[in-house]
Protein backbone atom coordinates (compact mmCIF):
# COMPACT_ATOMS: atom_id res chain seq x y z
CA UNK A 1 0.00 0.00 0.00
CA UNK A 2 1.56 3.28 -1.04
CA UNK A 3 1.42 6.46 0.77
CA UNK A 4 -1.93 7.60 -1.47
CA UNK A 5 -3.57 4.36 -0.62
CA UNK A 6 -2.98 4.66 3.10
CA UNK A 7 -4.22 8.22 2.83
CA UNK A 8 -7.81 7.15 1.24
CA UNK A 9 -8.18 4.30 3.64
CA UNK A 10 -7.50 6.93 6.74
CA UNK A 11 -10.01 9.28 5.67
CA UNK A 12 -12.58 6.90 4.82
CA UNK A 13 -11.88 5.20 7.95
CA UNK A 14 -12.98 8.69 9.76
CA UNK A 15 -16.12 9.05 8.11
CA UNK A 16 -17.40 5.24 8.84
CA UNK A 17 -17.27 6.31 12.90
CA UNK A 18 -20.19 8.52 12.02
CA UNK A 19 -22.15 5.63 11.03
CA UNK A 20 -24.54 4.23 13.59
CA UNK A 21 -26.42 1.01 13.59
CA UNK A 22 -30.05 1.66 12.36
CA UNK A 23 -28.54 4.08 9.91
CA UNK A 24 -29.72 4.45 6.21
CA UNK A 25 -26.52 5.07 4.17
CA UNK A 26 -25.34 5.97 0.76
CA UNK A 27 -22.58 4.18 -0.67
CA UNK A 28 -19.94 6.55 -2.70
CA UNK A 29 -18.37 5.55 -5.76
CA UNK A 30 -14.13 5.11 -6.13
CA UNK A 31 -11.27 4.10 -5.04
CA UNK A 32 -11.60 6.11 -1.36
CA UNK A 33 -14.69 5.03 -1.10
CA UNK A 34 -14.53 1.72 -1.46
CA UNK A 35 -12.28 1.80 1.81
CA UNK A 36 -15.47 2.96 3.38
CA UNK A 37 -17.84 0.06 2.05
CA UNK A 38 -15.06 -2.51 3.14
CA UNK A 39 -14.64 -0.43 6.75
CA UNK A 40 -18.57 -0.68 6.86
CA UNK A 41 -18.65 -4.44 5.86
CA UNK A 42 -16.55 -5.65 8.04
CA UNK A 43 -18.16 -3.92 11.24
CA UNK A 44 -20.93 -5.51 10.08
CA UNK A 45 -18.91 -8.59 9.84
CA UNK A 46 -17.99 -8.54 13.60
CA UNK A 47 -20.94 -7.45 14.84
CA UNK A 48 -19.78 -3.69 15.93
CA UNK A 49 -22.85 -2.68 13.71
CA UNK A 50 -26.25 -3.81 13.02
CA UNK A 51 -29.52 -3.03 11.23
CA UNK A 52 -27.68 -0.78 7.93
CA UNK A 53 -29.43 -0.84 5.31
CA UNK A 54 -26.93 1.05 2.65
CA UNK A 55 -28.19 2.44 -1.68
CA UNK A 56 -25.43 1.92 -4.10
CA UNK A 57 -24.63 4.86 -6.11
CA UNK A 58 -22.76 2.54 -8.54
CA UNK A 59 -23.07 -0.87 -10.11
CA UNK A 60 -19.47 -1.28 -8.79
CA UNK A 61 -20.40 -0.33 -5.09
CA UNK A 62 -23.47 -2.34 -5.63
CA UNK A 63 -20.81 -5.47 -6.20
CA UNK A 64 -18.25 -4.88 -3.61
CA UNK A 65 -21.45 -4.02 -0.71
CA UNK A 66 -23.04 -7.66 -1.66
CA UNK A 67 -19.46 -9.09 -1.47
CA UNK A 68 -19.41 -7.54 2.20
CA UNK A 69 -23.19 -8.80 2.54
CA UNK A 70 -24.38 -5.04 3.06
CA UNK A 71 -28.23 -4.99 3.26
CA UNK A 72 -29.16 -2.82 -0.16
CA UNK A 73 -32.13 -1.30 -1.06
CA UNK A 74 -33.45 1.13 -4.03
CA UNK A 75 -33.68 4.62 -3.25
CA UNK A 76 -37.74 5.01 -3.10
CA UNK A 77 -37.90 8.53 -1.44
CA UNK A 78 -36.41 7.92 1.92
CA UNK A 79 -33.97 10.16 3.56
CA UNK A 80 -31.05 8.65 4.47
CA UNK A 81 -28.63 9.66 7.13
CA UNK A 82 -25.24 9.59 5.95
CA UNK A 83 -23.86 9.13 2.59
CA UNK A 84 -20.32 8.68 2.13
CA UNK A 85 -18.30 9.78 -0.45
CA UNK A 86 -14.84 10.64 -2.60
CA UNK A 87 -14.38 13.38 -4.32
CA UNK A 88 -12.09 14.55 -7.73
CA UNK A 89 -11.50 18.33 -6.43
CA UNK A 90 -12.59 20.20 -3.04
CA UNK A 91 -12.49 23.72 -2.69
CA UNK A 92 -12.24 25.52 0.93
CA UNK A 93 -16.30 25.86 1.06
CA UNK A 94 -16.29 22.43 0.68
CA UNK A 95 -17.65 22.42 -2.61
CA UNK A 96 -16.33 19.91 -4.96
CA UNK A 97 -16.28 17.99 -8.63
CA UNK A 98 -17.10 14.59 -8.69
CA UNK A 99 -17.67 12.34 -11.30
CA UNK A 100 -14.40 11.20 -13.05
CA UNK A 101 -15.06 7.66 -11.82
CA UNK A 102 -18.60 8.22 -13.79
CA UNK A 103 -20.96 7.76 -11.31
CA UNK A 104 -21.81 11.36 -10.73
CA UNK A 105 -25.51 11.42 -11.55
CA UNK A 106 -26.02 9.03 -9.15
CA UNK A 107 -24.00 10.21 -6.67
CA UNK A 108 -25.79 13.09 -7.03
CA UNK A 109 -28.99 12.05 -6.81
CA UNK A 110 -28.03 9.64 -3.49
CA UNK A 111 -26.20 11.78 -1.75
CA UNK A 112 -28.71 14.89 -1.93
CA UNK A 113 -30.84 12.96 0.37
CA UNK A 114 -28.60 12.34 2.85
CA UNK A 115 -29.04 14.33 5.98
CA UNK A 116 -25.21 14.20 6.46
CA UNK A 117 -23.00 13.90 3.28
CA UNK A 118 -19.50 13.44 4.34
CA UNK A 119 -16.84 13.60 1.50
CA UNK A 120 -13.33 12.00 2.04
CA UNK A 121 -9.85 12.11 0.10
CA UNK A 122 -6.06 12.81 -0.12
CA UNK A 123 -4.56 16.08 0.02
CA UNK A 124 -3.93 15.65 -3.59
CA UNK A 125 -8.16 16.51 -3.94
CA UNK A 126 -7.80 20.38 -2.65
CA UNK A 127 -7.67 23.16 -4.45
CA UNK A 128 -8.40 26.85 -4.05
CA UNK A 129 -10.92 27.07 -7.13
CA UNK A 130 -12.88 24.41 -8.69
CA UNK A 131 -11.52 23.62 -12.54
CA UNK A 132 -7.59 23.97 -11.13
CA UNK A 133 -6.90 20.46 -11.86
CA UNK A 134 -9.96 18.41 -12.65
CA UNK A 135 -12.37 18.80 -15.77
CA UNK A 136 -15.96 18.90 -14.93
CA UNK A 137 -17.69 15.42 -15.89
CA UNK A 138 -20.94 16.03 -17.90
CA UNK A 139 -23.44 13.09 -18.21
CA UNK A 140 -25.34 13.57 -21.53
CA UNK A 141 -27.69 11.69 -23.76
CA UNK A 142 -26.10 9.83 -26.32
CA UNK A 143 -28.77 11.05 -29.06
CA UNK A 144 -27.44 14.52 -30.24
CA UNK A 145 -24.20 14.56 -27.94
CA UNK A 146 -22.27 16.23 -30.81
CA UNK A 147 -25.14 19.32 -30.32
CA UNK A 148 -25.09 19.24 -26.49
CA UNK A 149 -21.31 19.35 -26.83
CA UNK A 150 -21.26 22.50 -28.91
CA UNK A 151 -23.59 23.97 -26.43
CA UNK A 152 -21.25 23.39 -23.52
CA UNK A 153 -18.16 24.95 -25.76
CA UNK A 154 -20.31 27.96 -25.81
CA UNK A 155 -19.69 27.90 -21.73
CA UNK A 156 -15.78 28.48 -22.68
CA UNK A 157 -15.54 24.63 -21.79
CA UNK A 158 -13.78 22.05 -23.58
CA UNK A 159 -15.53 18.89 -23.87
CA UNK A 160 -13.84 15.47 -24.34
CA UNK A 161 -15.89 12.66 -24.79
CA UNK A 162 -14.74 9.96 -22.23
CA UNK A 163 -13.40 6.95 -24.19
CA UNK A 164 -12.56 3.32 -23.20
CA UNK A 165 -9.89 2.75 -25.68
CA UNK A 166 -11.68 3.62 -29.20
CA UNK A 167 -15.57 3.86 -27.68
CA UNK A 168 -17.25 5.93 -25.85
CA UNK A 169 -17.56 5.37 -22.17
CA UNK A 170 -21.07 4.20 -21.13
CA UNK A 171 -22.64 5.19 -18.18
CA UNK A 172 -24.84 2.98 -15.50
CA UNK A 173 -27.69 4.93 -16.76
CA UNK A 174 -26.26 4.50 -20.00
CA UNK A 175 -25.17 7.30 -21.44
CA UNK A 176 -22.19 9.26 -22.75
CA UNK A 177 -19.79 11.33 -20.01
CA UNK A 178 -17.97 14.61 -21.76
CA UNK A 179 -14.84 15.51 -19.97
CA UNK A 180 -15.37 19.58 -19.78
CA UNK A 181 -11.93 21.47 -19.41
CA UNK A 182 -12.35 25.42 -18.14
CA UNK A 183 -10.68 27.70 -20.18
CA UNK A 184 -10.60 30.30 -17.90
CA UNK A 185 -11.71 30.43 -14.06
CA UNK A 186 -15.77 30.07 -13.61
CA UNK A 187 -18.14 30.79 -10.96
CA UNK A 188 -18.90 27.61 -9.62
CA UNK A 189 -22.84 28.56 -9.21
CA UNK A 190 -23.39 30.28 -12.32
CA UNK A 191 -21.87 27.39 -14.33
CA UNK A 192 -23.74 24.98 -12.62
CA UNK A 193 -26.83 26.97 -13.59
CA UNK A 194 -25.76 27.03 -16.64
CA UNK A 195 -24.61 23.34 -17.56
CA UNK A 196 -28.37 21.98 -15.90
CA UNK A 197 -29.62 24.50 -18.22
CA UNK A 198 -28.60 22.27 -21.63
CA UNK A 199 -30.76 20.29 -22.95
CA UNK A 200 -29.33 16.57 -23.33
CA UNK A 201 -27.23 16.92 -19.91
CA UNK A 202 -28.10 14.43 -17.63
CA UNK A 203 -26.47 15.29 -15.04
CA UNK A 204 -23.14 17.83 -14.01
CA UNK A 205 -20.22 17.25 -11.46
CA UNK A 206 -20.82 20.34 -9.78
CA UNK A 207 -21.28 19.38 -6.37
CA UNK A 208 -21.88 22.88 -4.84
CA UNK A 209 -22.75 23.47 -1.08
CA UNK A 210 -23.75 19.41 -0.42
CA UNK A 211 -21.26 18.25 1.81
CA UNK A 212 -21.35 18.99 5.38
CA UNK A 213 -17.59 17.84 6.44
CA UNK A 214 -14.95 16.62 4.36
CA UNK A 215 -12.04 14.58 5.81
CA UNK A 216 -8.71 15.06 3.95
CA UNK A 217 -5.58 13.11 5.04
CA UNK A 218 -2.23 14.37 4.19
CA UNK A 219 1.20 12.83 5.30
CA UNK A 220 0.77 14.07 8.96
CA UNK A 221 -2.72 13.12 9.88
CA UNK A 222 -6.56 13.45 9.17
CA UNK A 223 -8.03 17.07 8.57
CA UNK A 224 -11.63 18.17 9.37
CA UNK A 225 -13.30 20.22 7.21
CA UNK A 226 -16.51 21.88 8.16
CA UNK A 227 -19.32 22.80 5.69
CA UNK A 228 -20.72 26.47 5.56
CA UNK A 229 -23.71 25.82 7.30
CA UNK A 230 -22.18 24.17 10.05
CA UNK A 231 -19.00 26.52 10.60
C1 LIG B 1 -17.11 8.73 -9.07
O1 LIG B 1 -17.93 9.04 -10.12
C2 LIG B 1 -16.51 9.97 -8.53
O2 LIG B 1 -17.37 10.99 -8.22
C3 LIG B 1 -15.60 9.67 -7.38
O3 LIG B 1 -16.24 9.88 -6.16
C4 LIG B 1 -14.42 10.54 -7.54
O4 LIG B 1 -14.02 10.41 -8.87
C5 LIG B 1 -13.31 10.17 -6.59
O5 LIG B 1 -12.74 8.97 -6.95
P1 LIG B 1 -11.40 8.44 -6.28
O6 LIG B 1 -11.69 8.29 -4.83
O7 LIG B 1 -11.16 7.13 -6.97
O8 LIG B 1 -10.32 9.44 -6.56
Amino acid sequence: VNDLEAQKKQAALKAVEYIQSGMLVGLGTGSTAKYAIIALGERLRGGQLKDIRAVATSRASEVLAREWQIPLFELDGETLDLAIDGMDELDPELNAIKGLGGALTREKIVESCADTFILIGDETKTVIRLGEKAPIPVEVVPFGWKATQKKLEALGLRPELRLVGTEPFITDNHNFILHCHARVAFMPKQMAADLASIPGVVEHGLFLEMASLAYIATQTGVQALQGKEQA
